[in-house]
């Protein structure tokens, strides 16, 4: 850059002849550099489990062959043939790939090709995703409302409380004869749930869902995962204390006296770009929806059936959850389409669409609730499709799948059609993997705002697949969904905060972003490339696979959210070997 500045200089203090002469030779310098310029082999910058499947993505060079070279001695530990180069309209781009599933020997390494630029540096080894698995959790600890955050927890990213939200007003929007607008009420802890500092129910859904069913899965290496958190040490499980935090919060947004479940907690605005303990913005209790009220009878519902192990230690919330689920899905029988209207003063996240529908909703909260109960009343609301849909928070229907999967409240036929159609979409991701230059089962409408998430839930797809029917196929597409957010893909980024060779540092994240320490809190994944340019960031590309910028002005693509990061949670306790 600063050669650059001078030659230009220079140009300008030159005769005009001379002038034309030099800036054409400087030109076409440029553009030979840059046509020489090497490309990058993109791969998973943490690593993998020495019996999983391993694949790079190599530019499309002459070279034919790849080798494994060990950053230690220099030596080559493996060397096999690239793959012939394919085209992947996503990223525009033409790339060979390097499969070593084969090599299994622990070790550091980097991925050498000649005529490209080596792979940064991987590991191989067993329980190789562990301390990703722990920070991708703690993350939601740095990510508490109302909590003051020790050193001796949180290190440097020690920091004072903020919002108890001891003092939350009803909005008119939400007020009713029992409760009329302003009245106060108390809605402590929850998580922030993103860069924002608001509490979103709906958002909640999904997050807690995948989370209890991380616990619910791998229970053996959770219940002895610690994570320094202020709980650890009381004979539950972090993730359960972790969880814990947010579900109390999810309790006190049903109103007791009708059951019924507010949108969210929230100010009016979102705040600028500061710590949360100098904020004093009033915060609200928004609109009870049908939406946020059926999405909270289905976590209180599973929470009461995953955390019944550790019931003695709960107080009695296992008994309160499976009341508060029961009473959530009458309010919402009473108001079946309470669609979620943003109040003309209110600014913060909708969670709603303009053309929403609610069958997602209704389909997840009896899922759950027939399978608490094993009551007809819910039963009779469950349609099972022929083929799942892969989830996200405006699309909960397969959570309701996914739980049938688990536990049928003994109806082996519902429970045998909801396989069904989890596999049949399994097999269409594995399809998607097979016909994608990067071997990843992502296609053009996976490229929205999150677009990582959908390559995580994906993976969950295949891991429910894979739970009931192991099959390689599944287990590959799903490996390669994991690497892609890690760092096999066209931006060469690891999206997750302190992993990997080149995570990101600028996220949309008003803590990490005011703080005042460079690097951002760890553990956290960040939305990821996407083309709709919804922020006023600079963007130099509309590539859906490319369209990433690691700034904050970027929300629309590097922002964190906890519904992001709970797949991340999954699929490195899923994926850890
Ligand atoms: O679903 C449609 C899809 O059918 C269509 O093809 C595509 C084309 O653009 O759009 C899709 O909808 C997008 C939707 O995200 C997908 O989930 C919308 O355009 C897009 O505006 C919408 O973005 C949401 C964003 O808030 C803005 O409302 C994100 O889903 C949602 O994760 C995000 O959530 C925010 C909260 O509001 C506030 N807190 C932070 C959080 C994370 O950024
Ligand atoms: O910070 C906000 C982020 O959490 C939201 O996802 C995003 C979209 O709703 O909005 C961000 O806030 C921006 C606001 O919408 C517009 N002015 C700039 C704010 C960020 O600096």
């Amino acid at each position: 850059m600063e050669n650059s500045k001078k030659t230009a200089r220079f140009i300008v203090q030159a005769s005009h002849s001379t002038r034309v002469s030099l800036l054409m030779g400087w030109l076409i310098m440029c553009v030979t550099l840059e046509s020489y310029a090497v490309e990058k082999i993109q791969l998973n910058q943490i690593g993998f489990p020495p019996e999983a499947s391993k694949i790079a993505v190599v530019p499309n060079v002459q070279a034919s062959t790849f080798r494994i070279v060990d950053t230690h001695t220099g030596k080559v530990a493996f060397e096999s043939t690239l793959t012939d180069a394919r085209y992947w309209d996503l990223a525009e781009e033409t790339v060979k790939l390097a499969d070593f599933s084969g090599f299994q020997a622990p070790g550091t390494y980097r991925l050498d090709v000649t005529d490209a630029e080596s792979s940064y540096p991987f590991v191989i080894a067993d329980n190789v995703y562990r301390d990703a698995l722990a920070a991708s959790i703690k993350a939601f600890y740095f990510n508490r409302a109302g909590a003051t955050l020790e050193s001796r927890h949180a290190g440097k990213f020690a920091r004072p409380a903020g919002h108890p939200d001891v003092l939350v007003y009803v909005h008119a929007s939400a007020a009713d004869e029992q409760r009329p607008e302003g009245t106060v009420l108390s809605s402590p802890k929850g998580w922030y749930d993103a860069g924002d500092f608001n509490k979103y129910i709906v958002n909640s859904g999904i997050t807690m869902f995948t989370l209890l069913k991380t616990l619910s899965h791998h229970t053996e290496s959770l219940e002895t995962l610690g994570l320094n958190i202020p709980e650890s040490g009381n004979r539950l499980p972090d993730l359960v204390n972790e969880m814990l935090w947010n579900l109390d919060w999810m309790e006190s947004m049903q109103d007791p006296h009708d059951g019924g479940v507010y949108h969210k907690l929230t100010t009016k605005h979102f705040a600028k770009k500061e710590m949360p303990h100098i904020q004093t913005a009033p915060r609200y209790v928004v609109q009870k929806s049908t939406a946020a009220t059926l999405d909270f009878a289905s976590v209180m519902a599973l929470a009461a059936r995953v955390l019944r192990p550790y019931s003695k230690q709960l107080d009695g919330r296992v008994l309160r959850y499976q009341k508060a689920a029961k009473r959530a899905w009458k309010w919402a029988r009473k108001h079946p389409k309470q669609f979620y209207q943003q109040p003309e003063d209110i600014f913060t996240g909708k969670y709603a669409f303009p053309d929403e529908t609610l069958e997602d909703e209704w389909q997840w909260a009896a899922c759950e609730l027939f399978i608490l109960t094993g009551q007809p009343q819910y039963r009779k609301h469950i349609v099972i499709p022929d083929i799942a849909q892969v989830p996200g928070w405006s699309k909960v229907a397969t959570l309701g799948l996914f739980s049938l999967m688990d536990a049928s409240a003994g109806d082996v036929s519902l429970r045998r059609r909801a396989t069904r159609a989890v596999l049949a979409l399994a097999d269409q991701l594995v399809k998607e993997h097979n016909n994608t230059a990067y071997a990843v089962a992502m296609t053009r409408g996976d490229y929205i705002w999150g677009s990582n998430s959908e390559a995580l839930n994906k993976g969950i797809v295949l891991a429910y697949a894979n739970r009931i029917q192991p099959n390689h196929g599944y287990l590959v597409a799903m490996q390669s969904l994991l690497d892609y957010v890690l760092g096999r893909n066209p931006t060469g980024y690891s999206f997750m905060t302190g992993f990997g060779s080149k995570p990101p540092m600028g996220i949309h994240h008003r803590v990490s972003q005011s703080d005042g320490i460079a690097d951002p809190i760890p553990g956290f994944l960040a939305g990821g490339p996407q083309p709709g340019w919804q922020d006023s960031c600079k963007y130099s590309t509309r590539i859906p696979a490319k369209t990433y910028v690691d700034d904050w002005c970027s929300y629309s693509t590097n922002e964190v959210a906890i519904n992001w990061n709970a797949p991340l949670v999954y699929m490195l306790a899923a994926l850890n070997r």
